[in-house]
Protein backbone atom coordinates (compact mmCIF):
# COMPACT_ATOMS: atom_id res chain seq x y z
CA UNK A 1 0.00 0.00 0.00
CA UNK A 2 1.27 3.25 -1.15
CA UNK A 3 -0.11 5.48 1.75
CA UNK A 4 1.48 2.52 4.30
CA UNK A 5 4.90 4.17 2.76
CA UNK A 6 4.20 7.72 3.20
CA UNK A 7 2.98 6.99 6.73
CA UNK A 8 6.10 4.77 7.51
CA UNK A 9 8.44 7.68 6.07
CA UNK A 10 7.02 10.07 8.34
CA UNK A 11 7.21 8.11 11.41
CA UNK A 12 11.01 7.87 10.00
CA UNK A 13 11.59 12.15 9.75
CA UNK A 14 12.19 11.09 6.20
CA UNK A 15 11.17 13.77 3.81
CA UNK A 16 10.06 12.62 0.31
CA UNK A 17 9.27 14.82 -3.03
CA UNK A 18 7.17 13.75 -5.87
CA UNK A 19 7.90 14.61 -9.59
CA UNK A 20 4.48 16.21 -10.69
CA UNK A 21 3.94 14.93 -14.27
CA UNK A 22 1.49 16.86 -16.85
CA UNK A 23 0.92 14.09 -19.18
CA UNK A 24 0.45 17.13 -22.09
CA UNK A 25 4.14 18.14 -21.75
CA UNK A 26 5.59 14.35 -21.01
CA UNK A 27 7.16 14.27 -24.71
CA UNK A 28 9.41 11.45 -25.25
CA UNK A 29 12.50 13.19 -24.90
CA UNK A 30 10.76 15.13 -21.45
CA UNK A 31 10.23 10.95 -20.15
CA UNK A 32 13.69 9.95 -21.79
CA UNK A 33 15.43 13.17 -19.42
CA UNK A 34 13.29 12.13 -16.39
CA UNK A 35 14.11 8.38 -16.42
CA UNK A 36 17.07 8.85 -16.69
CA UNK A 37 17.74 11.41 -13.84
CA UNK A 38 15.15 9.19 -11.69
CA UNK A 39 17.55 6.48 -11.90
CA UNK A 40 20.06 7.77 -9.83
CA UNK A 41 18.54 10.07 -7.75
CA UNK A 42 14.74 8.43 -7.49
CA UNK A 43 11.90 10.87 -6.48
CA UNK A 44 9.65 8.68 -4.62
CA UNK A 45 6.35 9.03 -6.07
CA UNK A 46 5.22 9.94 -9.67
CA UNK A 47 2.68 12.37 -9.71
CA UNK A 48 0.76 11.93 -13.30
CA UNK A 49 -2.45 14.41 -13.58
CA UNK A 50 -3.43 18.11 -14.67
CA UNK A 51 -6.45 20.84 -13.97
CA UNK A 52 -6.69 20.20 -17.60
CA UNK A 53 -5.84 17.83 -20.29
CA UNK A 54 -5.74 19.21 -23.78
CA UNK A 55 -4.22 16.69 -25.95
CA UNK A 56 -1.80 14.41 -23.49
CA UNK A 57 -2.71 10.51 -23.07
CA UNK A 58 -2.38 9.51 -18.97
CA UNK A 59 -2.30 6.34 -19.98
CA UNK A 60 0.52 6.58 -21.89
CA UNK A 61 2.34 8.31 -19.98
CA UNK A 62 1.65 6.25 -16.63
CA UNK A 63 2.68 2.93 -18.70
CA UNK A 64 5.71 4.56 -20.10
CA UNK A 65 6.49 5.07 -16.43
CA UNK A 66 5.71 2.06 -14.83
CA UNK A 67 8.08 0.32 -17.70
CA UNK A 68 11.03 2.02 -17.04
CA UNK A 69 10.65 2.24 -12.99
CA UNK A 70 9.94 0.71 -10.32
CA UNK A 71 8.82 4.04 -8.79
CA UNK A 72 5.17 4.31 -7.45
CA UNK A 73 2.65 6.23 -10.14
CA UNK A 74 -0.10 8.20 -8.34
CA UNK A 75 -2.87 9.68 -10.27
CA UNK A 76 -3.30 13.69 -8.84
CA UNK A 77 -6.53 14.14 -10.84
CA UNK A 78 -8.41 17.21 -12.33
CA UNK A 79 -11.09 15.42 -13.15
CA UNK A 80 -13.00 12.22 -13.15
CA UNK A 81 -11.42 10.99 -16.83
CA UNK A 82 -8.15 10.91 -14.98
CA UNK A 83 -8.87 7.88 -13.34
CA UNK A 84 -7.13 4.86 -14.69
CA UNK A 85 -6.65 1.57 -13.60
CA UNK A 86 -2.62 1.27 -14.53
CA UNK A 87 -1.43 3.72 -11.52
CA UNK A 88 -0.76 2.31 -8.31
CA UNK A 89 -3.13 4.83 -6.73
CA UNK A 90 -4.56 8.04 -6.52
CA UNK A 91 -4.90 10.94 -4.73
CA UNK A 92 -9.19 10.58 -4.04
CA UNK A 93 -9.14 14.81 -3.31
CA UNK A 94 -11.90 16.96 -1.94
CA UNK A 95 -11.44 20.42 -2.62
CA UNK A 96 -12.15 21.29 0.95
CA UNK A 97 -11.00 24.49 0.69
CA UNK A 98 -13.71 25.13 -1.90
CA UNK A 99 -17.45 25.50 -1.47
CA UNK A 100 -18.04 23.44 -4.97
CA UNK A 101 -20.41 20.85 -4.40
CA UNK A 102 -19.12 19.12 -7.52
CA UNK A 103 -15.51 19.17 -6.26
CA UNK A 104 -16.03 18.53 -2.75
CA UNK A 105 -18.34 15.00 -2.82
CA UNK A 106 -20.01 15.39 -6.63
CA UNK A 107 -17.10 13.94 -8.52
CA UNK A 108 -15.89 11.32 -6.11
CA UNK A 109 -19.87 9.60 -6.26
CA UNK A 110 -19.15 9.50 -10.31
CA UNK A 111 -15.73 8.39 -9.58
CA UNK A 112 -15.77 5.84 -6.51
CA UNK A 113 -17.51 2.66 -8.62
CA UNK A 114 -14.40 2.95 -11.09
CA UNK A 115 -11.73 3.12 -8.53
CA UNK A 116 -12.89 0.59 -7.02
CA UNK A 117 -13.47 -1.41 -10.49
CA UNK A 118 -9.93 -0.45 -11.14
CA UNK A 119 -8.21 -1.91 -7.92
CA UNK A 120 -6.85 1.44 -6.90
CA UNK A 121 -5.71 2.71 -3.87
CA UNK A 122 -7.28 5.71 -2.83
CA UNK A 123 -5.82 8.21 -0.73
CA UNK A 124 -8.34 10.15 0.89
CA UNK A 125 -6.85 13.85 0.75
CA UNK A 126 -8.19 17.31 1.54
CA UNK A 127 -7.12 19.22 -0.95
CA UNK A 128 -6.94 23.13 -0.42
CA UNK A 129 -5.87 25.74 -2.80
CA UNK A 130 -4.08 28.69 -1.83
CA UNK A 131 -3.42 32.13 -3.13
CA UNK A 132 0.27 31.61 -4.63
CA UNK A 133 0.05 35.49 -6.65
CA UNK A 134 -1.30 34.28 -9.70
CA UNK A 135 -4.81 32.67 -10.84
CA UNK A 136 -4.70 29.30 -11.44
CA UNK A 137 -6.20 26.77 -13.80
CA UNK A 138 -7.46 24.40 -10.90
CA UNK A 139 -8.61 27.65 -9.26
CA UNK A 140 -10.71 28.67 -12.66
CA UNK A 141 -11.66 24.74 -13.27
CA UNK A 142 -13.06 24.33 -10.00
CA UNK A 143 -14.72 28.02 -9.23
CA UNK A 144 -12.96 27.55 -5.66
CA UNK A 145 -11.54 30.89 -4.69
CA UNK A 146 -7.87 29.90 -3.07
CA UNK A 147 -7.50 30.80 0.64
CA UNK A 148 -5.45 34.18 1.15
CA UNK A 149 -1.70 33.45 1.53
CA UNK A 150 -1.79 35.47 4.87
CA UNK A 151 -4.24 33.41 6.25
CA UNK A 152 -2.65 30.18 7.49
CA UNK A 153 -5.62 30.09 10.54
CA UNK A 154 -8.33 29.44 7.51
CA UNK A 155 -5.61 26.87 5.94
CA UNK A 156 -5.04 25.33 9.78
CA UNK A 157 -9.21 24.76 10.48
CA UNK A 158 -9.96 23.96 7.22
CA UNK A 159 -6.86 21.14 7.40
CA UNK A 160 -8.00 20.00 10.65
CA UNK A 161 -11.82 19.88 9.41
CA UNK A 162 -10.41 17.22 6.78
CA UNK A 163 -8.22 15.56 9.32
CA UNK A 164 -11.27 15.16 11.46
CA UNK A 165 -14.15 14.14 8.25
CA UNK A 166 -11.58 11.16 8.17
CA UNK A 167 -8.90 12.68 5.81
CA UNK A 168 -5.47 10.62 5.44
CA UNK A 169 -3.61 13.63 4.23
CA UNK A 170 -3.65 17.17 3.07
CA UNK A 171 -2.25 18.49 0.00
CA UNK A 172 -1.95 22.32 0.00
CA UNK A 173 -1.14 23.77 -3.13
CA UNK A 174 -0.67 27.29 -4.43
CA UNK A 175 -1.27 25.96 -7.93
CA UNK A 176 1.29 25.01 -11.24
CA UNK A 177 3.48 27.81 -11.33
CA UNK A 178 2.66 29.98 -8.40
CA UNK A 179 4.46 32.90 -8.40
CA UNK A 180 4.81 32.43 -4.26
CA UNK A 181 5.12 28.91 -3.06
CA UNK A 182 2.83 28.49 0.44
CA UNK A 183 4.33 29.82 3.17
CA UNK A 184 6.51 28.56 5.93
CA UNK A 185 4.58 29.89 8.76
CA UNK A 186 1.19 28.20 6.97
CA UNK A 187 2.55 24.70 6.22
CA UNK A 188 3.60 25.58 10.10
CA UNK A 189 0.05 25.96 11.64
CA UNK A 190 -1.30 23.31 9.47
CA UNK A 191 1.35 20.77 10.93
CA UNK A 192 0.22 21.84 14.65
CA UNK A 193 -3.46 21.54 13.23
CA UNK A 194 -3.09 18.33 11.85
CA UNK A 195 -1.18 14.75 12.35
CA UNK A 196 -1.82 13.46 8.95
CA UNK A 197 0.50 13.89 6.51
CA UNK A 198 1.01 16.77 4.46
CA UNK A 199 1.54 17.57 0.80
CA UNK A 200 2.55 20.85 -0.48
CA UNK A 201 3.28 21.93 -3.94
CA UNK A 202 3.07 24.93 -6.06
CA UNK A 203 5.91 26.81 -7.41
CA UNK A 204 8.62 24.76 -5.66
CA UNK A 205 12.12 26.13 -7.70
CA UNK A 206 14.82 24.93 -5.90
CA UNK A 207 16.16 22.20 -3.10
CA UNK A 208 16.16 25.58 -0.87
CA UNK A 209 12.52 26.11 -1.21
CA UNK A 210 11.70 21.74 -0.53
CA UNK A 211 13.79 21.91 2.46
CA UNK A 212 12.56 24.76 4.52
CA UNK A 213 9.01 24.04 3.98
CA UNK A 214 10.12 20.14 5.02
CA UNK A 215 11.15 21.66 7.49
CA UNK A 216 8.08 23.37 8.60
CA UNK A 217 6.31 20.81 8.85
CA UNK A 218 5.58 19.31 4.99
CA UNK A 219 6.22 15.53 4.61
CA UNK A 220 6.01 15.05 0.33
CA UNK A 221 7.07 18.27 -2.09
CA UNK A 222 5.86 18.08 -5.25
CA UNK A 223 7.35 19.64 -8.14
CA UNK A 224 6.40 19.79 -11.36
CA UNK A 225 6.89 23.47 -13.69
CA UNK A 226 10.44 23.83 -12.60
CA UNK A 227 11.62 20.21 -13.25
CA UNK A 228 9.96 20.21 -16.69
CA UNK A 229 11.95 23.53 -17.74
CA UNK A 230 14.83 21.99 -15.99
CA UNK A 231 15.34 18.28 -15.12
CA UNK A 232 17.99 18.40 -12.87
CA UNK A 233 16.00 19.66 -10.38
CA UNK A 234 15.61 16.28 -9.42
CA UNK A 235 19.06 15.79 -8.48
CA UNK A 236 19.33 18.92 -6.22
CA UNK A 237 15.27 18.50 -4.64
CA UNK A 238 16.76 14.55 -4.12
CA UNK A 239 20.18 15.53 -2.04
CA UNK A 240 18.43 18.16 -0.50
CA UNK A 241 15.84 16.56 1.08
CA UNK A 242 17.90 13.18 1.93
CA UNK A 243 20.81 14.85 3.42
CA UNK A 244 19.14 17.92 5.00
CA UNK A 245 16.22 16.92 6.55
C1 LIG B 1 0.51 21.90 -8.90
O1 LIG B 1 1.39 21.38 -6.76
C2 LIG B 1 1.55 21.20 -8.11
O2 LIG B 1 -0.78 21.45 -8.61
C3 LIG B 1 2.96 21.51 -8.58
O3 LIG B 1 3.13 22.85 -8.89
O4 LIG B 1 4.01 22.82 -11.22
O5 LIG B 1 4.31 24.84 -9.75
O6 LIG B 1 5.59 22.74 -9.33
P1 LIG B 1 4.33 23.32 -9.85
Amino acid sequence: MIYNQMIAAKVAGKKQFAVLIDPDKFTATAAKNLLAVAKICPPDYFFVGGSLIVDGDMQEAILLLKSQSDIPVIIFPGSIYQVNKSADAILFLSLISGRNPDYLIGSQVIAAPYIKKANLEPIATGYMLVDGGKSTTASYMSGAQPIPANKPEIAACTAMAGEMLGMKAIYVDAGSGAINTVSAEMVQAIRQAVDIPIIVGGGIKDGYTAINLAKNGADILVIGNAIESNVTLVEEIYHALNLKA
